[in-house]
C-alpha cells in the first residue's frame, strides 16, 4: 500500500519570505528523491484561483463583509483540497504549500477578530481531520517586512492588494496570532527568525528540514 505523502505549509506575514522560500523547501525535498507538488491558498487550481482574486481584490464599492471573507476562503479551500492535495497526499506526493489555515486563524482570526471557535468549526468540516505534518512559520517584525514589500512594489510599479492596504495595527495581530499558534502546536509549528539574511534563513530551514527527514524516515 502506498504510504501518505507529507503536507507541509509555509506561514508568516507579508513579505517575510514565503514565496522566496518556498523554492529551497521545494528543491531540498526533491532533491532527497521525494515527489512534491508545490501549491498556494488561497488558490492552487484554477477556480480556487479565481476565488483568490475576489479575496484580493482591492475594488473599493463594495466593502467584503468578514464573514463573507472568512467562508470563501474555505471554498476556495474545500476545491483546493477537493482537487489536489488530498489527490497528492494519497497517492504519496508530498504537498508544500503558501499558506494554509494557520493564515485563517491568523488574518481573519487575529486580524479582522473573527472568534476563532468558529474558525475551527469550518476547519473540522472542510479538512475531515487533515492538518499540515509540518509548518514553516517565518516570522519577523512586521515594519521590517513591510519595507522588503515597498522595495518589490516601486521594484515591479505594482498595485497593493486587499490585505496588504490594511493598517500596522492589522499586521501586528496578525503577526501575534501567528504566534500564538506556533505557541500551542511547538511540535508542528517551527518558527524561523526570517529577520537574517537569506542565507541564514535557508540554513536554518534545511536543518528542520533534514531533522523532519530523520524523524520520518
Ligand atoms: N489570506 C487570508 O487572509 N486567509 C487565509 O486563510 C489565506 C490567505 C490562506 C495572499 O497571500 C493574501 O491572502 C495574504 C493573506 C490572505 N495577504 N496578503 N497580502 P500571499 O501569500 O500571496 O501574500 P503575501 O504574504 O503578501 O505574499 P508576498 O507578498 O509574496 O510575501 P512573501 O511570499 O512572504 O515574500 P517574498 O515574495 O518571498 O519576499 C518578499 C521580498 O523580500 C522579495 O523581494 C524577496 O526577494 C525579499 N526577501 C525574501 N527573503 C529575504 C531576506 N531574508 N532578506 C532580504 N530580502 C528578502
Amino acid at each position: 500500500m502506498t504510504r501518505r505523502g507529507r503536507f507541509i505549509t509555509l506561514e508568516g506575514g507579508e513579505g517575510v519570505g514565503k514565496t522566496t522560500n518556498l523554492a529551497l523547501v521545494v528543491d531540498h525535498l526533491e532533491a532527497h528523491g521525494i515527489e512534491v507538488v508545490r501549491t498556494r491558498e488561497p488558490g492552487g487550481t484554477p477556480r480556487a484561483e479565481a476565488i483568490r482574486g475576489l479575496l484580493l481584490d482591492p475594488a473599493g464599492n463594495e466593502p467584503l463583509d468578514d464573514d463573507a471573507e472568512l467562508l470563501l476562503v474555505f471554498a476556495a479551500r474545500a476545491q483546493h483540497l477537493a482537487r489536489v492535495v488530498r489527490p497528492a497526499l494519497e497517492r504519496g506526493a508530498w504537498v508544500v504549500c503558501d499558506r494554509f489555515t494557520d493564515a485563517t486563524f491568523a488574518y481573519q482570526g487575529g486580524g479582522r477578530g473573527i472568534d476563532a471557535s468558529r474558525i475551527a468549526e469550518l476547519e473540522a468540516f472542510v479538512q475531515r481531520g487533515l492538518t499540515p505534518d509540518l509548518t514553516l512559520l517565518l516570522d519577523m517584525p512586521m515594519a521590517a517586512a513591510q519595507r522588503r514589500l515597498e522595495g518589490r512594489l516601486d521594484h515591479d510599479g505594482g498595485e497593493r492588494d486587499r490585505f496588504e492596504r490594511e493598517r500596522a495595527e492589522f499586521f501586528e495581530a496578525v503577526r501575534r496570532a501567528y504566534l500564538a499558534r506556533a505557541k500551542a502546536a511547538p511540535d508542528r509549528v517551527c518558527v524561523v527568525n526570517a529577520d537574517q539574511p537569506l542565507d541564514a534563513v535557508q540554513d536554518e530551514l534545511r536543518t528542520l528540514l533534514d531533522d523532519r527527514l530523520e524523524a520520518w524516515s
